[in-house]
């Protein structure tokens, strides 16, 4: 078949081999198009190299070559102003020498909005604080969405004020009522905006409510389990308005943030940073180091039990020994 033209494109969903893209200068225009041999053969080549287990995702920048029928080949991958990640869940085929491997969500992503409820599912700090830290490490600017404001108890009121101390936009809402939805469509104007966080907590609603022709699937609750069923299965983009596009992400049950350094980990919890200059030791974990700023501030209540039992969570299943590229 032949190859016509090079264009600029945006790829907006993945179903196999199949990559959805989109024309930079034609946004209204979905085309199908599969990857060039040349970029699956350099990826395996590298691939002892490589602690990725993407080559092309939702977001990427591409160069298309178009065929006469209309679909087209991704030629190249442009360098990402940043992309969302975790580690690859353990399963097999997906790491190599015992080692985790870095999957990334998204790319080139302006705002991540990191949604939680407090009821069905119930309200986890420490999972909502490995999605707050996940979007810290990936240094895209992160937002607090306290959905399901319907169902809000004394407690709520709470968390709302933590997360707001410790310094995050955090908005209240409700995909059922409506209730703040204003403020989250002031906030995703003009921007690439993902929608992340546990199973049934409403990202779906969510977007539906901003956009109600995209009707996503969305899922009820399992009585059993009282968590989200997985309804949204891949990652998927829209745009519902000039610049304004929107990542939809599947259910996922906890993730753990990619490519943390123990040593690193404190810096990413913002409210510690004025602390951790106090540190005597400039390597310091925060967890039973003397001299440490941050036990310090903790002992004298300035800090949250909540936030810090969340960091030393972490700081466990925080995997020094990897090597990063
Ligand atoms: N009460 C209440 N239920 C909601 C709200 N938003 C979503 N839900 C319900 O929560 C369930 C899961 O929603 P869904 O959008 O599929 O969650 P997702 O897994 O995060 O995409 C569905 O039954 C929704 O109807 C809300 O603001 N209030
Ligand atoms: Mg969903
Ligand atoms: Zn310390």
């Amino acid at each position: 078949m032949q190859e016509t033209n090079i264009s600029k494109a945006r790829v907006f969903r993945i179903e196999g081999n199949s990559y959805f893209v989109r024309p930079l200068e034609d946004l209204a225009t979905l085309m199908r198009c599969s990857l060039k041999g040349k970029l699956k053969n350099d990826f395996s080549l590298k691939r002892d190299k490589l602690y990725t287990t993407d080559i092309c995702v939702v977001g990427d920048i591409v160069d298309i070559l178009t065929n006469a029928d209309g679909s087209g080949v991704i030629s190249k991958v442009d360098e990402r102003n940043n992309q969302l990640s975790r580690k690859a869940p353990r399963i097999k085929g997906a790491s190599y020498r015992g080692e985790r491997l870095e999957q990334v969500i998204a790319s080139n992503i302006d705002k991540l909005f990191v949604v939680m409820s407090f009821k069905n599912p119930e309200f986890n700090y420490k999972t909502l604080d490995r999605f707050l830290i996940a979007g810290e490490s990936s240094g895209i600017e992160t937002i607090a969405v306290f959905n399901k404001s319907d169902l809000f108890d004394e407690d709520s009121e709470l968390w709302y004020d933590l997360y707001k101390s410790i310094g995050y936009k955090v908005i209240s809402m409700s995909a059922k009522t409506g209730y703040g939805i204003e403020e989250l469509e002031k906030e995703i104007h003009g921007s690439t905006c993902l929608f992340w966080g546990s199973s049934g907590v409403g990202k779906s609603s969510i977007l539906n409510k901003l956009h109600p022709v995209l009707d996503l699937d969305t899922n009820e609750i399992s009585e059993k389990t009282n968590r989200g069923k997985h309804t949204t299965v891949a990652v998927k983009m829209f745009t519902i308005g000039e610049d304004t596009h929107i990542i939809d992400t599947p259910g996922v049950r906890e993730i753990e943030p990619y490519g943390i350094k123990k040593s690193d980990l404190g810096h990413y919890f913002l409210e510690f940073q004025e602390y951790i200059s106090k540190c005597k030791y400039n390597s310091c974990t925060h967890n039973h180091e003397p001299g440490c700023g941050v036990i310090d501030a903790l002992e004298a209540g300035e800090l949250s039990e909540f936030r810090y039992d969340s960091y030393l969570r972490m700081l466990e299943t925080t995997e020094d020994d990897m090597i990063f590229k």
